[in-house]
């Protein structure tokens, strides 16, 4: 059949009279015949939603439609309008005097099409501009009722969620893997309006006063001159300012350290950061820090394999999220909270829980689980829902409110604020993804892009116009009443209290708290990040910043710069460690984990096996091979070849043997009649390469009936630490998920455990 697009313009040129395109080629040259696609022509409405993509389902504050309505009036009928609904027959040519000849200012269509492409981007944010999020729910278990009376935690409650993750500095193309802290940011649709908890996945913060915000951006964003470096902190200006203004040194310390570069956003903790103040129904307030806990355990990369993925794959954890979603292995996190006494000095064992730059360690106060965040659906559409999300610190419910924390004053003015240029005006709490579930009757009118139709007269209060509508709600009826905390007599100052001047007992207590492999990482990623300074001055500076944390930590970073360590200038505290900081030491579910199996022309039924046994186990198979297409008898497909493989997408590597390998009939003649043998495979260097990166990387890695070939090929030897060589593929498949507990081999690391 010809051109489609060809016949539709016929259809229209006999209306016009029988003109049929264009008929002038270039003078000299026939006209060059169209090319043909298979495109369906039948006229139907646009397809449905994914079935992990649907709007959100949003209840109109103004009975506006919602989220499943509203996209159908995005998108209906069968054929291509413009914006006013009119049908097109040409959306390939401008209207032109001849085929050769001018365009027309007249072509509506042109103009439109173009003028609403000019303007598809919106400013991204000034920071957090990398993202991804996913729909879910929050199930209560009713435990904080006794400190909040905030609805949405009372027993068996269930609330939907929109969560967002993200990086902090770079731009909204930037890598997912560069070392940075996380955002963490959650909407509650609750029954009493919107609760956005936003935190990351540090619990500490650069600065104690939001007015510091500003300087510490500018100063992690890249050069203002060249705009380089993207999206990381190995830079002169970042360690310029964190070594001047020491109290970054602990927020500093956690990004040196591997949360800066976490495996997954579902592998990882989450922080509200600052103290909240709950308050429950008889009025009594309890102050309180949040915490998410991911039900996977919290794991991160290592820093070469954080740097290959933002080469190989730079949108790893976005894909990782999505992926995880789609197959239905739904990420999960407990919410949590530390409870401390609302005492009038707001202070809990010493530790100012005003200063965000402290931590207060679970062992002095659990965390105590009150409900569980699921994941289970994709955003439909990026743009409608992850880039126009608007959370804000001040989206408080009943039972929920805040501290004198300067840091989150300052937030709660910025949140708002920002939106009016990112999101183009005041009324983008009625975009979909951001409107409320709870009934909306405010008196906020008008503005760029209102798109509700307010009815009534009287938007201001009293009235009587309106029968006295809005009306207000009182404590009695669900209103969101401050609580009434005194506020010492004072005099005006811009100063910092006595107790937010120690900056280094608490990043001590950080280092102290961590394993030898752990503290070997982060003296890699500060000999790393200021060996990427040119200031021979900032670099001595950070040098004394590690002094006053740990002199053997200031030590080893020194040897590495090839710098004098210098002594500390303040006495080291005297400070506990606290386990709970380190990551290492636990075992883990293997739920989720990825594991790449290598086969060729091999152990076809064994290769069957450990997959079935690999998705029995809740574990994601990857069959690898040499080149695309299937296996055998054609029922294993091929995932990834030698081409798309690269080590940092598995959690750990299964070598399939050949059939008869091992036994005393297998001869060198059988291997030189495999049409794929190991022996090919080992000396393969995309096989090489693979090998000694997940070695490297502390991956555990199986073989099994002389799969172990391309181990030695690789020079991975063979008795190594978590390296398994077994009789059958499910054997080998067996001894690696118990290594995958630990999610690494952490003593192939230099430094023991
Ligand atoms: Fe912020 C975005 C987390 C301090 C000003 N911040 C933003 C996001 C997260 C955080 C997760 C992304 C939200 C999203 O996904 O849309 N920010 C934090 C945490 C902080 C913090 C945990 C300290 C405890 N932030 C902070 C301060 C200020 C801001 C002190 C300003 C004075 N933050 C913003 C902002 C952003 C933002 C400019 C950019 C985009 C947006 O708000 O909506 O207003």
């Amino acid at each position: 059949e010809a051109n489609p697009l060809k016949r539709v313009a016929g259809k229209v040129s006999d209306a016009l009279g029988g003109y049929s395109g264009p008929e002038e080629g270039i003078p000299g040259k026939p006209a060059p015949e169209s090319p043909s696609f298979d495109e369906p022509t039948t006229p139907r409405e646009p397809l449905p939603a994914k079935p992990d993509q649907s709007g959100p389902d949003t209840v109109s504050p103004t009975g506006q439609p919602t989220g499943a309505e509203q996209a159908r009036m995005a998108q209906s009928g069968a054929f291509l309008t413009d914006a006013q609904g009119t049908r097109l027959y040409d959306t390939d040519h401008s209207l032109k005097a001849g085929a050769r000849g001018p365009v027309l200012l007249q072509d509506h269509h042109l103009r439109e099409k173009v003028m609403h492409f000019d303007h598809e981007r919106i400013p991204e944010r000034v920071v957090h501009a990398r993202g991804a999020a996913a729909h879910g729910t929050f199930r209560s278990y009713g435990t904080a009722a006794s400190v909040t009376k905030a609805a949405f935690l009372t027993q068996d409650e269930e609330t939907p969620v929109f969560v967002r993750f993200s990086t902090v500095l770079g731009s909204r193309g930037s890598a997912d893997t560069v070392r940075d802290t996380r955002g963490f940011a959650t909407k509650f649709y609750t029954s009493e309006g919107v609760f956005d908890l936003v935190g990351n996945n540090i619990p500490v913060f650069f600065i104690q006063d939001a007015i510091k915000f500003p300087d510490v951006i500018h100063a992690g964003k890249p050069h203002p001159d060249r705009e380089i470096p993207q999206a990381q902190s190995a830079h002169d200006t970042f360690w310029d300012f964190v070594t001047l203004h020491t109290e970054a040194t602990h927020h500093t310390l956690w990004n040196m350290s591997d949360r800066g570069i976490p495996r997954s956003y579902r592998t990882m903790e989450g922080f509200g950061v600052h103290t909240f103040r709950l308050v429950n129904a008889e009025g009594a307030t309890t102050l309180v820090k949040f915490h998410w806990k991911p039900k996977l355990g919290v794991h991160s990369q290592v820093w070469e394999e954080a740097q290959l993925a933002g080469g190989v794959d730079p949108d790893y954890h976005r894909r990782d999220l999505a992926d995880a979603i789609e197959a239905g292995a739904y990420p999960q996190w407990e919410l949590g909270i530390q409870t401390f006494p609302d005492t009038p000095d707001q202070t809990f064992e010493g530790i100012d829980l005003l200063d965000a730059t402290n931590l207060v360690p679970e062992e002095l106060a659990p965390v105590q689980p009150i409900g569980l965040l699921t994941l289970d659906r994709n955003p439909s559409n990026y743009f409608a829902e992850t880039e126009q999300v608007a959370f804000h610190v001040g989206h408080l419910v009943p039972g929920i409110d805040v501290t004198d924390d300067p840091l989150l004053a300052g937030r709660l003015f910025s949140y708002l604020d920002t939106q009016i240029t990112r999101l183009g005006g005041p009324n983008f709490p009625q975009l979909p993804i951001n409107r409320p579930h709870a009934p909306v009757n405010d008196m906020l009118r008008d503005g760029m892009h209102q798109t509700a139709v307010h009815r009534g007269v009287a938007p201001y209060r009293p009235n009587s116009l309106d029968g006295g509508c809005p009306f207000l709600a009182g404590a009695d009826n669900g209103a969101f009443v401050e609580t009434p905390v005194r506020v010492p007599e004072a005099t005006k100052v811009r100063a910092a209290p006595e107790s937010f001047a120690d900056h280094f007992s608490q990043p001590r207590r950080f280092w102290l708290s961590m394993t030898p492999v752990e503290k070997e990482h982060i003296v890699g990623a500060y000999t790393f990040e200021l060996g990427k300074v040119y200031e021979q001055t900032i670099k001595e500076r950070a040098l004394q910043v590690l002094a006053n944390i740990d002199p053997d930590l200031c030590e080893q970073v020194a040897t590495g710069l090839g710098l004098p360590a210098p002594a500390p200038t303040v006495p080291l505290a005297d400070v506990a460690p606290s386990p709970a900081l380190s990551q290492i030491g636990q075992t883990w579910p293997t739920a989720g984990r990825i594991i790449g199996i290598l086969a060729g022309s091999t152990d076809l039924d064994g290769v069957h096996a450990v997959r079935e046994a690999v998705l029995a186990a809740g574990m994601v198979p990857l069959v690898v091979a040499p080149t695309g297409g299937k296996l055998g008898d054609g029922t294993l497909t091929v995932q990834r070849t030698y081409v798309t493989a690269r080590s940092i997408e598995f959690d750990a590597l299964l070598l399939a043997g050949t059939p008869g390998v091992g036994s005393d009939a297998y001869t060198a003649r059988d291997a030189e009649s495999d049409p794929v043998p190991v022996g090919a495979r080992a000396g393969d260097p995309r096989v090489g390469l693979l090998l000694s990166e997940a070695f490297r990387h502390g991956k555990a890695i199986g073989a099994w009936a002389g799969g172990e070939a391309a181990l030695e090929a690789a020079g991975v030897p063979t008795d190594a630490p978590g390296v398994v060589v077994a009789d059958s593929g499910t054997a080998a498949l067996e001894r690696i998920t118990t290594l995958l507990g630990a999610h690494r081999v952490w003593e192939r690391f230099s430094t023991q455990v």
